[in-house]
C-alpha cells in the first residue's frame, strides 16, 4: 500500500465521530448513579496508581493532556476507543454465547446498507480492484433451525484498506451491502478480498503509536452484521489465513473461530463459512 492511499484522520475521524452520534447515543442516559460513581471511581483509581507506581512527572502529565485534547480535535475518540478497549466490552458483552463466536464492531459501520436479497454482489466500483472471492454460508440457530429471512450486512475496506464514507472519492455504498438468507438460511455473497488496513497515522492515534513505538495495523477483515427475529444480534469479523497481522491485531479483535479458509476458483476465490445466532435473552 502507497503513502497516497493512507487513510487521515480528517476524512475518517470527523466521520466516525459524526456516525456515532447519530447511532449510538439512544438508551445510554439512564445509567444508575451508584454505577456511575463507582465505574468513575475505579478508573481513577487504576490512573492514581499507575501515577504512583511510575512516579509520572508534571511534563508526562501535561503531554497526556494536551494528547487527549487532540484526540477530541482530531475527532479520534471512536477510533481509539474501538481499537483499544472495546474488545474486553465485547468480551463481557457475549461471554454467555453457545452460538457464533463475535468480534468488535470498530468506528466505520452505516445502517441501511442497500438490500442485494440472498444472492448478489456488494455494490463495487466497475473494475474494483482486488481478488474476487465468492462467499457461501447458512444462518441456522443453536437449536439446529436454518433461519430464512436472516439480514447478513457486509461492510469492508477496499484493496487500499479505504473504507467507503470515511475515505474520500469513493461512492456511498462501496463494498456495503445487505443480504437476506432464503428459506433454508442461505446466502452467497461476491465481494473482493480486503487489504490490511492501517489506522491513520496522521491523528491523535497515529502519534500515540508512534510515540510508543507501536505499529497501528490491523490484518485484513470482512464485517458482518447477522441478525434474526427473536436471535441475539451478533458482531463479527472473518480473517484471512496467513495475514502478518492476524497475530499481532492493534485492535486485538482476532480469534481462531473467525478464520476463513479460501479455497483457488477460476475466477478468483470461493469461501464457506456460516453462521450460528443465539436465542434473544
Ligand atoms: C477498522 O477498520 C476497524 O475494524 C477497527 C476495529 C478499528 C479501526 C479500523
Ligand atoms: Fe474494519
Amino acid at each position: 500500500m502507497t503513502a497516497t492511499h493512507s487513510p487521515t484522520a480528517a476524512a475518517s475521524g470527523a466521520n466516525a465521530t459524526e456516525r456515532f452520534k447519530s447511532d449510538k447515543l439512544a438508551g445510554v442516559a439512564g445509567t444508575p448513579k451508584e454505577r456511575v460513581s463507582l465505574l468513575a471511581r475505579e478508573v481513577l483509581e487504576a490512573v492514581h496508581a499507575t501515577i504512583r507506581k511510575h512516579k509520572v512527572t508534571y511534563d508526562e502529565y501535561n503531554a497526556l493532556k494536551s494528547w487527549l485534547i487532540s484526540v477530541g480535535e482530531d475527532g479520534e475518540w471512536p477510533l481509539f476507543l474501538d481499537v483499544w478497549v472495546e474488545h474486553v466490552v465485547e468480551e463481557v458483552a457475549t461471554e454467555h454465547r453457545k452460538g457464533n463466536k463475535g468480534t468488535i464492531e470498530g468506528p466505520y459501520y452505516v445502517p441501511d446498507a442497500p438490500e442485494q436479497g440472498a444472492r448478489g454482489s456488494v455494490p463495487t466500483r466497475e473494475n474494483e480492484p482486488g481478488t474476487a472471492l465468492t462467499w457461501t454460508g447458512q444462518v441456522t440457530s443453536t437449536t439446529g433451525e436454518a433461519l430464512g429471512g436472516a439480514k447478513v450486512e457486509l461492510w469492508h475496506a477496499d484493496a487500499d484498506g479505504l473504507y467507503s464514507q470515511f475515505a474520500p472519492g469513493i461512492p456511498e455504498w462501496n463494498l456495503r451491502g445487505t443480504f437476506t438468507t432464503d428459506e433454508e438460511g442461505r446466502f452467497e455473497i461476491r465481494t473482493v478480498r480486503p487489504a490490511p488496513y492501517q489506522i491513520p497515522t496522521d491523528g491523535a492515534c497515529g502519534k500515540l503509536i508512534a510515540a510508543a513505538g507501536w505499529h497501528a495495523w490491523r490484518p485484513a477483515h470482512l464485517h458482518v452484521k447477522v441478525s434474526a427475529p427473536g436471535h441475539e444480534l451478533l458482531t463479527a469479523q472473518l480473517y484471512f489465513p496467513g495475514d502478518e497481522h492476524n497475530d499481532d491485531d492493534i485492535a486485538s479483535a482476532v480469534k481462531p473461530e473467525l478464520l476463513l479458509d479460501p479455497k483457488p476458483a477460476e475466477n478468483g476465490e470461493t469461501v464457506e463459512y456460516s453462521f450460528v445466532l443465539d436465542p434473544a435473552l
